[in-house]
């Protein structure tokens, strides 16, 4: 039998791959771990508990309905962030602005986290896969001082780690610090996160497409095109084998397509012009990992990593998977 490696373990082993490391990043993922635990268990109990399902009650500034577990799950990183040390500021997919952390500890922290804390709301309350997506930079302010809009309007490029929280059929944590992509499922009799996917590569192609199909009519020809012509069956055989699957948690799709390859697609469309999905919560980091597994993440014209944010809750049109698949469908984009 193999040793089983925790994740904290892998982390402080890891460390050595950057020779002038403080530690700094590597308590941070700790305890990014630690909170996505905490919110695990407040996942897997929701339907037993009061208050933990059904909607909060307001939308949050992209006018969307926020759920209770939105909520509980945001407070929750939020705390682990102001009270860690490591973070200066933080800016999350349920609050209007980002928040500079006032305490003498955390102004001289180095990083700012950039999060959904719960990725696939609508899917929450019928016990399907939901997540966390978060993405880690360096400062550009200086220590010391607080954080600002700068610090968190930066290049995908320039993220020093990313990574997600699957809520699924088991917890899985998976991330990357531009070295790689490591899987950890969470075990639930010793409550630690174990590696079970090391060095994740993601199949260069692959046979699933993942899109809301209802928005077909509203998109590009080329989005149609790129369906008809590469994913659908035709009449005449079975020549072309792929089947959709669309969960509708953004995070759960990716996960699966990491794996088995395939292809997530969010274009914009007449209702949505730029798209739905946020650049610095959700495609920034999930790019940063496909692109680490051998993937691809672009806009349908333009690779997501180098796309200059200019507002913090900016959409973009987003196309990301399996390196063959992507290009394929960009190919199709006029
Ligand atoms: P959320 O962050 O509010 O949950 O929104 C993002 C989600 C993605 O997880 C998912 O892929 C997509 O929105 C589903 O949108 P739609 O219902 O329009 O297909
Ligand atoms: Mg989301």
């Amino acid at each position: 039998m193999s040793k089983v490696v925790t994740l904290h373990e892998f982390i402080m082993d890891r460390q050595a791959d950057f020779p002038y490391a403080t530690g700094e990043l590597s308590r941070l993922l700790s305890d990014i771990a630690i909170a996505s635990k905490i919110v695990s268990k407040d996942v897997r109990r929701a339907g037993l508990l009061e208050n933990f399902l059904g909607a909060q009650g307001n939308t949050n500034v992209q006018g969307e309905e926020q759920q209770k577990l939105d909520v509980i799950a945001d407070r929750q990183f939020i705390n682990m962030f102001r009270t860690g040390g490591e973070v200066c500021g933080i800016a999350s997919e349920e609050n209007d602005d980002y928040m500079a952390f006032d305490n003498e500890t955390s102004k001289k922290g180095k990083y700012v986290v950039l999060f959904d804390p719960l990725d696939g709301s609508s899917n929450i309350d019928v016990n399907v896969s939901i997540g966390t997506i978060f993405s880690i930079y360096r400062r550009k302010s200086e220590a010391g001082t607080l954080a600002n809009l700068d610090d968190m309007l930066q290049k995908g490029t320039d993220q020093v780690a990313a990574g997600y929280v699957l809520y699924g059929s088991s917890t899985m944590l998976v991330y990357t610090t531009g070295k790689g992509v490591n899987g950890f499922t969470l075990d639930p009799y010793i409550g630690e996160f174990c590696l079970s996917h090391p060095n994740m590569q993601m199949p260069e192609s692959g046979r699933i497409y993942a899109m809301n199909e209802g928005n077909i009519n509203i998109c590009e020809e080329g989005i149609k095109e790129y369906i008809q012509t590469y994913c659908q069956q035709t009449l005449e055989g079975h020549n072309r084998p792929y089947s959709g699957r669309y969960i509708g948690s953004l995070v759960a799709d990716f996960h699966r397509n990491l794996i088995k390859g395939g292809i997530y697609i969010y274009p914009d469309t007449i209702t949505d012009p730029e798209g739905k999905l946020r650049l610095l919560y959700e495609c920034n980091p999930l790019a940063f990992i496909a692109e680490q597994a051998g993937g691809l993440a672009t806009t349908g014209r333009k690779r997501v990593m180098e796309i200059e944010p200019e507002r913090l809750h900016q959409r973009i049109p987003f196309f990301v998977g399996s390196k063959k698949m992507v290009e394929e469908a960009m190919s199709c984009l006029k």
